[in-house]
């Protein structure tokens, strides 16, 4: 994962995966992990960047190989 920051300094958090990198402006930072188990994890700012800090967050989605394998069957489908 590269991460960049583009204002203020962040700092990009997936606490279950014990995994943190801050995202500072003008640098880009990377980190290598990877996923053990499937399921759906947080994404937070572990920064306190400003008055839209609470609002930073994401979910990161972890798939089994044949579950992603399945995915572009299941898109096709959707579509119909
Ligand atoms: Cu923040």
């Amino acid at each position: 994962m590269r991460i960049r920051g583009r204002d203020v300094l962040h700092s990009f958090s997936i606490p279950e995966f014990r995994v943190k990198l801050d995202a500072v402006p003008g640098i880009t930072g990377g980190m290598n992990f990877t996923p053990l188990r499937p399921g759906e994890y947080e994404i937070a700012c572990a920064e306190l960047c400003g008055m839209g800090h609470y609002r930073m967050g994401g979910r990161v989605f972890v798939h089994t190989p044949e579950d992603f394998d399945a995915w572009p069957a299941s898109l096709k489908e959707a579509q119909q």
